[in-house]
């Protein structure tokens, strides 16, 4: 009785192992943004079939720049290196080659332990929020290896698979909106110039500042620009019943001395139009603004989320931006 229950039992540990797929291959940061950096951090949890593990792998994909091994004492770490398929913007210029796998080998690790193995690497605007990054690892032991190096097929589900690649989710860089300094130009100070994300297709995009003339004159801001749209303009919005009307102001913005306008969603916008490309999040849309004193004044829009309701915040619901544009 005994013996055939131990049978049995090993009979359905192997079912399940044989069916589900528990990778022994993890990374443990699972998130990642576009043009930041990423600790890549592979967990190895298992050996193969109790045996230790002695050698683990990792590709890095095509749009993930600059990777770079963290030393593991007891390992040795070998790099290849070879040329991206472009050249992505880096520190200082655009990088054209870099680390492709790294190795890690020497080390005895048993299967009843857990280990890391670290790289630091540079994700690039390849990925767009929403999108998945794969990492395929190799496993190797003392006998046996595994190759964690599955790709879903578009729809089908990752669990589904026997050997998954571990996956980062690229997400919005909601953090790298931090304000740029205050731009002081005269009597004017111009602080946080932000727009929003836009839908691709659409045609026009609000844009945002804040002014504070402090000099003694007063000044008009008559005009805006960036290069991705046909035209730029000051608008207000009034709300005439329960329908919010935006309108041009004409004559451009009065600041008066010791005052502060601040442009902002549900309120006076710069409204670009004629777009001919879609403002994306994260991306620092360099422009201008003309006064009627101060001159032509280049300014840096932070782009935020869609529906965003400040530099930097997450997007708004829907319902709450109750602004319609044209
Ligand atoms: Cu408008």
């Amino acid at each position: 009785m005994n013996r055939f229950s131990r049978s049995y039992a090993c009979a359905a540990l192997l079912s399940v192992s044989s069916t589900a797929a528990f990778a022994h291959a993890t990374l443990a940061v699972r998130e990642a943004q576009p043009n930041e950096s990423y600790r890549g951090v592979v967990q190895i949890t298992h050996g193969c079939n109790g045996q230790p593990t002695n050698r683990v792998s990792v590709t890095i994909p095509e749009g993930v720049v600059g990777a770079k091994p963290m030393a593991k004492p007891g390992w040795q770490i070998a790099t290849e290196t070879g040329p991206y398929a472009r050249a992505y913007p880096y520190y200082h210029g655009d990088i054209r080659e870099g680390v492709k796998t790294i190795t890690w080998t020497g080390g005895s690790l048993p299967d009843d332990q857990v280990d890391e193995f670290t790289f630091l690497a540079r994700v690039t605007d390849a990925f767009a929020p929403g999108s998945t990054v794969y990492f395929p690892i190799e496993q190797d032991c003392t006998s046996g290896t595994y190759r964690w190096s599955e790709i879903p097929a578009a729809g089908q589900d990752a669990h589904a698979l026997k050997s998954p690649a571990p996956a980062v989710t690229i997400v919005a860089a909601a953090h790298s909106m931090a304000a740029a300094p205050a731009v002081k130009t005269g009597d004017l100070k111009i602080e946080t110039p932000w727009m929003r994300a836009t839908p691709g297709g659409a045609t026009v995009a609000g844009g945002y500042v804040r002014i504070t003339n402090t000099g003694t004159e007063p000044d008009r801001l008559t005009g805006a620009s960036i290069p991705l749209a046909g035209s730029g303009s000051i608008h207000s919005m009034t709300m005439d019943g329960t329908v919010m009307k935006m309108a041009a102001v004409t004559g451009g913005l009065v600041i008066k001395p010791g005052e502060t306008v601040e442009l902002k969603p549900g309120g006076l916008h710069l409204m670009f139009e004629d777009l001919k490309a879609s403002p994306k999040v994260g991306d620092a849309i360099v422009g201008t603004l003309t006064f009627e004193r101060a001159g032509t004044v280049p300014v840096t829009f932070a782009v935020a989320p869609i529906g965003a309701l400040k530099p930097g915040a997450a997007a708004a619901a829907p319902a709450a931006e109750g602004h319609q544009h044209h």
